[in-house]
């Protein structure tokens, strides 16, 4: 695995790409920057086993390199499942699909995974049990986010499951600003300098827009989720489960 250290050569004036660059060093990337990050593909593996349904289909929407696909998969306890891994980055898709070419020669689970190059916001969901974004919604367009989740829960069975895992922010300023500042001690603890956390910062504006778990909630009831609890939190990183 390669060392993140895209900023400690770009200044952070251009905004975030998932290019190759960023796919190449990904995985030390997510696990030196998402606080509780290794947590929320784990707990997606135990929630496969628990919601997954014999025949169904999953989506991993924003799969990057397939983390939390390949958690669902050996999660899955049931049969003739089928996982769908999209992301809209060819980068991401290229390394995904070796990947999972990886993960069927080591492990050949049953469950099949198709990986595919979409928008996430033009993807058809259908007889889903279990749909996953992890940190992706974020980097989607407010003003789309609303029909995305309502589209979710069109395709979701009854019982059927998302897993919303997001960067937030606090309504209250004081709590807020420390959560940042706990974030930024935490990406210092993980070697990332001062400079390289403000450069990324620049960087992230205007490309992830977090909002708070209140402003998630209601859009999630307003899809009609019938139920919906945060079930991991570590600093301003949040995952939330929401049953159709
Ligand atoms: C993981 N879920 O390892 N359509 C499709 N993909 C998109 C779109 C879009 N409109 N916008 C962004 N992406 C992964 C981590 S990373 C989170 C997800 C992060 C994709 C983008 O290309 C990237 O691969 C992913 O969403 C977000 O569990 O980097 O903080």
């Amino acid at each position: 695995m390669k060392d993140d250290d895209i900023y400690r050569n770009e200044d952070g004036s251009e905004p975030f790409r998932f290019n190759e660059k960023v796919a190449r060093v990904f995985p030390d990337m997510l696990r030196r920057s998402i606080p509780g990050y290794a947590a929320s593909i784990e707990g997606i593996g135990s929630l496969a086993a628990r919601f997954v349904r014999a025949g169904t289909t999953c989506y991993d929407l924003g799969c990057s390199l397939g983390a939390a696909t390949i958690a669902m998969r050996h999660g899955i306890r049931e049969p003739c499942c089928r996982v769908v891994a999209i992301d809209s980055s060819p980068a991401m898709i290229e390394r995904c699909r070796e990947l999972i070419r990886e993960d069927d020669e080591l492990n050949g689970p049953e469950t099949e995974v198709d990986v595919a190059q979409h928008d996430v916001r033009e993807v058809q969901i259908s007889n889903a049990s279990m749909v996953v974004m992890n940190y992706t919604l974020q980097f989607i367009d407010p003003g789309d986010r609303d029909a995305l989740i309502r589209r979710i829960f069109a395709g979701l069975n009854e019982g059927g499951l998302l897993v919303l895992s997001e960067k937030v922010v606090d309504e209250d300023d004081h709590m807020e600003s420390l959560l940042v500042d706990l974030h930024h001690e935490h990406k210092r603890r993980n070697h990332y300098s001062a400079l390289e956390i403000a450069r990324k910062r620049a960087a992230l504006e205007n490309v992830l827009v977090p909002e708070s778990v209140a402003a998630h909630r209601e859009r999630l009831q307003k899809a009609g989720f019938s139920h919906a609890a945060v079930w991991l939190r570590y600093f301003n990183f949040v995952s939330i489960i929401a049953i159709r």
